[in-house]
């Protein structure tokens, strides 16, 4: 049967029972649509795919994902099959020249159904459509914009097809419609404006002026209420991809957003107030070991020390094992992924490692794509004289015998003469095609932070995302990630951030900010994040130089743990990667669902209950109670001997102990609680 029910303590012993009355999902249909579907762009497509496996798990069958076709995604991602709904095998079967729409199971884990149209095949019609758009909403595409352009064929291809689907349905069963972000949008406003009878659920991930704004490098959280919005969209070219994505949000029978900044900047830019907040989640794989996760950092981190040993060939005078790895990674938007402070910051860290006469080294990787001309020859070098060394001198054990031979001697002195250098070890390994103006070189260049030996700090520039087949850096990035100390993303503007995310459920500690719908979700539910390896930098009430000081100390106290304090924090990490499981973050799409449901069909289900709770401290001291400080890890005096004994799962056993009581989801005070329907309406 496709009716299910939830019941969260069965998935994690540190979830708290959730009572929700049977959705009758026999009885509906749950499409969900997204320009991201089997299409990689950025991070809606997260969402989706890892998104997939619980909602198939709930609603089988019944559940499709609808978005634009792409002919190599298709033959990459997608087996083609029947649609094994009679009501849409008649659509498919009707589907006449008008359009190509493609259909087949999307190989992610859930397997769920997808339709894609072909936008092409449709194009034809697009002044017809754009005409249709005006007389509806006097909403006008400029021809010059594709994108705007694509996502009204889309859109209009999505409303014929729910109209065919529910006149062929006829009463039963009921549909609902969740549509993603603004380029889904022209779906929502025709389906509603064409009455179509169905349950419409509308998701933002950030809204368009949000974003302008805040790359133009306004002061933007202390503004919000002053833009004069119609005029800063017009401004900015986008007015009419702003006025596509407000009346999605107002048609919309639920509004909602993947966190509490991003509704509050949505109230402001789109004017309505989000019905539920939905985070985004993880498709979160425990490990049957507790310790294999460490056990991964430890064979990824000797990876990267191993490029690290051919990039700072000739320069290698500081210690490996007291070597930490730092990284920020996403998007190039040199602001508003806080990349700016970022670098200001390491100055400081710098700064105050050499004046502690610090024997800790970090090496800072910025991954961030630019525009390139393949890696650079220094770069390339490294590692092939790492290789040499390796294969030449150590991979073979020299035969003592006939050590004192020519030819030893000869590859000795070839492997040796090929260590020495006469330049510094170079800050990117790529060829920058804008060598001069690009905003992290130039940046280096201003802090003077150019690997030279006197640094604690080293900086590598890999402006390109990592893969496992480069020549250079073979590892991808979960890889990547694993082998790392800590990652650093002091966004500005980041509606959710799955980079911090992705740190956590591999029990990696990662820097975020209040400004981050993570970092704001974090705060919200976890009593002391930076006991979990979760560091908070306050970007919302503090100017940036404060900011700054506030990043600096935290690298800085991270420097000055040892490692056992190190591998302490991990665990902790690891542990809040329940909290970000679909199979608890799930709840915040049902609610919505439930919610937009209750307009269109009559529905005694329960909301469940989606009530504040909070992680408490750990409940285990650090392992060097030199401070007396409350539990977030700190240095101590004298370094923990790497080699004491340690028990990792007394530690986690204590601290799950002290989670399972104050942990209450839900807990509603009497007499406050919610009746159904009433949350966020
Ligand atoms: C894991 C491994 C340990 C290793 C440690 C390195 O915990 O199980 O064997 O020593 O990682 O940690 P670090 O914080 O120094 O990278
Ligand atoms: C948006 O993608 P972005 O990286 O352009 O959506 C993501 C998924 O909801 C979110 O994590 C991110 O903050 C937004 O900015």
């Amino acid at each position: 049967p496709l009716s299910r029910s939830l019941s969260m303590t069965s998935l994690s012993g540190l979830l708290p029972a959730w009572e929700e009355d049977e959705l009758p999902v026999e009885d509906l249909l749950l499409f969900e649509v997204a320009w991201e579907v089997t299409n990689k762009v950025g991070g809606i497509y997260t969402v989706i795919q890892t998104k997939a496996k619980i909602t198939v798990d709930e609603w089988g069958e019944n559940y499709y994902m609808m978005g634009p076709y792409f002919e190599n995604n298709f033959k990459t991602q997608v087996e083609g099959c029947e649609p094994p709904n009679p009501a849409i095998r008649k659509i498919f079967n009707m589907e006449s020249s008008n359009c190509k729409v493609h259909f087949g199971r999307w190989l992610i884990e859930g397997s769920p159904y997808v339709i894609l149209f072909d936008i092409g095949s449709a194009a034809w019609n697009l002044d017809r459509w754009k005409g249709d758009l005006w007389e509806t909403c006097n909403i006008g595409l400029p021809y010059h914009d594709r994108e705007a352009n694509d996502s009204l064929i889309l859109g209009s291809l999505i409303a014929w097809f729910f109209k065919e689907l529910t006149d062929n349905l006829g009463d039963k069963p009921n549909v609902i419609g969740h549509f993603h972000e603004w380029q889904a949008g022209p779906g929502l406003i025709l389906s509603r404006s064409r009455k179509i009878p169905m349950a419409t659920v509308f998701t933002t991930h950030a809204t368009l002026l949000g974003r302008y704004l805040c790359a133009g490098n306004a002061d933007f959280y202390n503004n919000l209420d002053k833009f004069n919005i119609d005029k800063e969209a017009g401004e900015r070219q986008i007015y009419h991809r702003y006025c596509l994505e407000r009346a999605a949000v107002h048609c919309a029978h639920v509004f909602t957003t993947v966190s509490q900044i991003t509704a509050v900047e949505a109230n402001h830019m789109l004017h309505r107030k989000a019905d539920v907040v939905t985070p985004n989640g993880l498709n979160v794989k425990k490990f049957s070991a507790m310790h294999e996760f460490q056990n991964l950092h430890s064979t990824s981190k000797a990876r990267i020390q191993e490029f690290v040993r051919g990039h700072f060939y000739g320069h290698l005078d500081f210690n490996l094992e007291k070597t930490l790895f730092f990284f920020i990674a996403g998007r190039y938007e040199f602001s508003n992924k806080g990349a700016d402070i970022f670098l200001e910051s390491l100055s400081r860290l710098n700064y105050l490692l050499r004046v502690h006469r610090s024997d800790v080294t970090v090496v800072v990787f910025f991954i961030m794509p630019a525009q390139t001309n393949n890696f650079n020859v220094e770069s390339l070098k490294g590692q092939a004289v790492r290789k040499q060394l390796w294969y030449g001198l150590i991979g073979q054990i020299p035969d003592m015998n006939s050590i004192l031979d020519r030819d030893d001697f000869t590859i000795m002195k070839r492997a040796i003469y090929a260590t020495q250098r006469h330049s510094l070890p170079p800050v990117t390994t790529h060829n920058m095609l804008d060598d001069s103006k690009d905003p992290i070189l130039s940046n280096v260049r201003r802090i003077g932070l150019f690997n030279s030996r006197n640094d604690r700090i080293k900086i590598i520039f890999h402006p390109e995302f990592l893969s496992s087949t480069s020549p250079l850096l073979p590892m991808d990035y979960e890889d990547f990630v694993r082998g790392c100390n800590l990652g650093v993303f002091p966004s500005y503007y980041e509606p959710w951030g799955y980079t911090p995310g992705e740190c956590t459920v591999m029990g990696i500690p990662s820097v975020t900010t209040n400004l981050s719908g993570f970092g704001c979700f974090m705060e919200e539910h976890v009593s002391d994040p930076a006991a979990y390896g979760i560091y908070i930098v306050d970007r919302r009430f503090r100017s940036a130089e404060e900011s700054c000081n506030q990043l600096t100390q935290f690298m800085f106290s991270f420097c000055q743990q040892s490692r056992r304090q190190r591998i302490i924090q991990r665990n902790r990490t690891e542990r809040l990667s329940d909290l970000l499981d679909w199979r608890y973050l799930g709840r915040f799409y049902i609610h919505a669902r439930h919610l937009a449901l209750k307009f269109v069909i009559t529905w005694s289900a329960l909301s469940p209950q989606t009530e504040g709770f909070r992680y408490p401290r750990p409940y285990s001291v650090p392992p060097s109670p030199s401070a007396s400080l409350h539990s977030t890890p700190h240095h101590s005096d004298v370094e923990d001997s790497d080699d004491e004994p340690y028990d990792e799962d007394e530690e986690a056993e204590r601290d799950r102990l002290n989670i399972k009581a104050p942990f209450v989801l839900g807990a509603v005070p009497e007499g406050k609680k919610k009746q159904p329907g009433e949350s966020g309406n």
